[in-house]
């Protein structure tokens, strides 16, 4: 069998290279395909298809895509919602041409309904529009799902997604502008330490999130690419008694990195979603002895990796 892991060469893909290059069954039982935007862009169905037809995978596991934090989702919601669309629809379209057996994508979080109840299940994905800051990006994800119903219903193929929540961990993407926040707290901590500058942190701080170290969420994904077989996605995350508040991440990156001077929260600056809380259920009655990596040691290694990883770090 051959897995083709598209978004190779991002955080995420990273972490299924370095699950996949630490489990000697894993490397002996398939082929492993890494592929990145060097390889051929997926927005475009002319490389996508020489990509698929050159392969020949079995599997996908497709985690390429337009991605950003709250600000970059903010400013560039067309073209999140555009090249999503597009990459997500040839990789499904050149699966199914190429009789790839199984596809696992990714939605996120973040694309729940804004207005909703609280712990967010996996039944509720289409039940109302998602959070104004992201719906570009929200509804290009959502698609995945109606595309994956789809290739069921008339194809009987099995495609199926993942819904992770909030993501970091090493080769994250540490842009301040454009990246997600934790790695821009690692990033602006970084520099505030090294000028000698308070640390400014954006909005009130106030907001919660759950957030998945990116090693933990590669072992679940391998998990579901061999032993989920439902259309229907699954939320990988931690439980809800897990989440944190911004203002707790930001202690926790500034121990993480020594960091003694003042912290500012700019409240002119937006907070995004106040919450997005979601169910990991689905998940525990499936993993029950599924170990999370505590955030406190997950988010010290990645202070680490980025401190010693600067000089090549994606910012
Ligand atoms: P990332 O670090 O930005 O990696 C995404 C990868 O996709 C990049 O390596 C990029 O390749 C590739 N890519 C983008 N556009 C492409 C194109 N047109 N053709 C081919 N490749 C393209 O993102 P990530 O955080 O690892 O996210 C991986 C997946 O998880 C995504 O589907 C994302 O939506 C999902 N997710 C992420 C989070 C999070 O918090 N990070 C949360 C929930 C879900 P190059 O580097 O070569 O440009
Ligand atoms: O990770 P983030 O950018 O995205 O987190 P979301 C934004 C929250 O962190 C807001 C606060 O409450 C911000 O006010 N924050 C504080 C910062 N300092 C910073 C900083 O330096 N950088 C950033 N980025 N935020 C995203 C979606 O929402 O979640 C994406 O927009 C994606 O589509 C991602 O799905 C997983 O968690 O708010």
């Amino acid at each position: 069998m051959k897995i083709l892991v598209t978004g190779s060469f991002g955080m995420v893909g990273h972490a299924i290279q370095m699950v996949v290059e630490n489990d000697e069954k894993l490397k002996a039982k398939y082929e492993w395909v890494f592929i990145s935007s060097k390889d051929g862009d997926l927005k475009d169905p002319v490389q996508a298809k020489a990509i698929f037809d050159k392969h020949k995978p079995s599997h996908v596991i497709h985690l390429a895509a337009r991605v950003g934090g709250l600000f970059s989702n903010l400013r560039y919601n067309l073209d999140f919602f555009r090249e999503n669309m597009a990459i997500n629809d040839n990789v499904l379209n050149f699966s199914f041409q190429n009789n790839v057996q199984k596809v696992v994508s990714c939605l996120s979080t973040c694309i729940f309904p804004d207005k909703t109840s609280y712990p967010i299940d996996e039944t509720m994905i289409h039940n109302g529009p998602p959070h104004v800051s992201n719906f570009g990006y929200a509804y290009a994800k959502r698609m995945i799902d109606v595309l994956n119903q789809g290739y069921k219903v008339q194809h009987g193929k099995n495609y199926t997604s993942i819904i992770p929540t909030n993501v970091f961990g090493p080769h994250d993407n540490f842009d301040i502008q454009n990246g997600h926040v934790i790695p821009g707290l690692m990033h602006k901590t970084y520099l505030a330490k090294k000028n000698g500058e308070p640390l400014t942190v954006w909005g009130s701080g106030e907001p919660l999130r759950q957030f998945i170290y990116s090693l933990d969420l590669a072992k679940l994904i391998i998990w579901v690419t061999f032993n989920y077989e439902q259309t229907e996605p699954i939320i990988l995350s931690v439980s809800p008694k897990d989440e944190i508040s911004i203002k707790d991440a930001v202690n926790m990156v500034t121990k993480s990195m020594d960091f003694q001077n003042k912290i500012i929260f700019d409240t002119s600056k937006s907070d995004g979603q106040y919450k997005k809380t979601a169910s990991n259920l689905k998940l525990m009655k499936l993993l029950p002895d599924f170990q999370f990596t505590p955030i406190d040691k997950a988010i010290k290694d990645t202070c680490d990796w980025f401190v010693q990883n600067y000089e090549t770090a994606r910012k």
